[in-house]
């Protein structure tokens, strides 16, 4: 039987709404009582897709009596646009990384955490209650975490034996192993160009910004599409690609596909990220997100997504039911000479602009500065 089950304790008092709700007056559940009259019938989430068990949805919306409605998107910036055009009214949850959790506090976006309806955030590693861009999780509680780097396809490379752990697959034309693709995504895209250039992905710094811009200018052509993380991942899979530039858990999750798939960190260093669940300022049912949230961070729920995503977990409730392929890869928990060489993107504040600026050239296809 399951373990929610088992854990709950269901209030025998009358179900409210007339009897038309299966709901109880009150339930405790995943570390928490909660009287059924002070949330809603519907939660809001807006996140990145495929990201999220559709069985742990069900889950849910079982235990609480409630309907979970996604809308989904593919980069942060898309994220970002859109609840800055007002769309901070539509959502319960919305799931940002790192460096997009301090673009929106900035922005006034967001409403502060009350930490008295979460209390599986003592679930989260000490890395994660402290993350620099939220320090004690005023605002966000960590989702899952994972890397940037690159699929490859070595079943398919023009000589297997030139695959190598480096950006250079990508920037460097002589050490090409075959049709590649690039995150359409202006952090990691110039992030990664960064890096490759010796520089921080985070850099401020006008001449590292502008030398970056050229290595990407110069590498546009041999693109074969600059694409948002499934795209990528399926054009891995049907081996159209065969290197790829993605996140860890969508490059890990084609080997069910396609075993041959691998997930590569650059030896040059990447970049390391975190999406964590905020609640936006005028979000329709506040109560309802903070039961969305403290569930998710059950250890137990916890084990399960990332068992799903393939990414890793922020838990360490959840540690000793993860999947222990998981557990020991070192492409999903880098070791600490491994994250020695990573970031996390941080919010770049003025130079947001000059990132702006190398992006929409690039897409557009102009030339550098102009
Ligand atoms: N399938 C969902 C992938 C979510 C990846 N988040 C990446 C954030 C990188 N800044």
């Amino acid at each position: 039987m399951r373990r929610i089950w088992l854990t709950v304790i269901v209030a025998l008092a009358a179900a409210c709404g007339g009897g038309e709700s299966e709901r109880p007056a009150s339930l405790e559940v995943f570390g928490i009582r909660v009287a059924g009259a002070d949330y809603g019938q519907e939660l809001h989430l807006f996140t990145w897709s495929d990201y999220l068990d559709p069985e742990l949805v069900a889950e849910f919306e079982r235990t609480y009596d409630v309907t979970v409605r996604i809308d989904y998107y593919d980069t942060n910036e898309a994220m970002i646009a859109k609840l800055q055009a007002g769309g901070t009214g539509q959502y319960d949850v919305v799931v940002a990384s790192d460096y997009a959790v301090e673009v929106l506090r900035k922005a006034d976006l967001l409403l502060p955490l009350t930490h008295a309806n979460l209390p599986n955030l003592k679930n989260l590693s000490q890395r994660f209650r402290e993350a620099p861009f939220d320090p004690g999780n005023v605002y966000s509680a960590t989702y899952q975490w994972g890397t940037s780097g690159l699929g490859v396809r070595p079943d398919l490379a023009d000589d297997s034996t030139r695959v190598i752990d480096s950006w250079a697959m990508v920037f460097d034309s002589a050490s090409a192993v075959g049709p590649f693709t690039m995150l359409d995504d202006p952090r990691e895209t110039i992030g990664a160009a960064l890096i490759y250039l010796g520089h921080s992905p985070n850099s401020q710094d006008d001449a590292e910004l502008a030398e970056a811009e050229r290595l990407l200018m110069e590498q546009r052509s041999r693109v074969l599409t600059y694409s948002p993380f499934a795209t990528s991942r399926d054009l891995l899979a049907s081996g159209d690609a065969v290197v790829a530039h993605n996140y860890s858990g969508d490059v890990l999750s084609v080997q069910e596909e396609v075993p041959q798939v691998r997930f590569v960190i650059p030896r040059e260093g990447s970049i390391v990220w975190s999406d964590n669940m905020a609640v936006p300022k005028g979000a329709p049912d506040r109560r309802l997100a903070e039961l969305f949230i403290n569930y998710i961070l059950d250890g137990q729920v916890g084990a399960r997504l990332s068992n799903f995503t393939r990414y890793a977990s922020p838990n360490e409730a959840s540690v000793p039911a993860i999947d222990p392929e998981l557990l020991s890869d070192r492409s999903v928990y880098p070791d600490s000479a491994m994250l020695a060489k990573m970031e996390f993107l941080r919010d770049v504040g003025e130079a947001r602009a000059a990132y702006d600026r190398i992006w929409t050239r690039l897409r557009a296809g102009a030339t550098p500065g102009g």
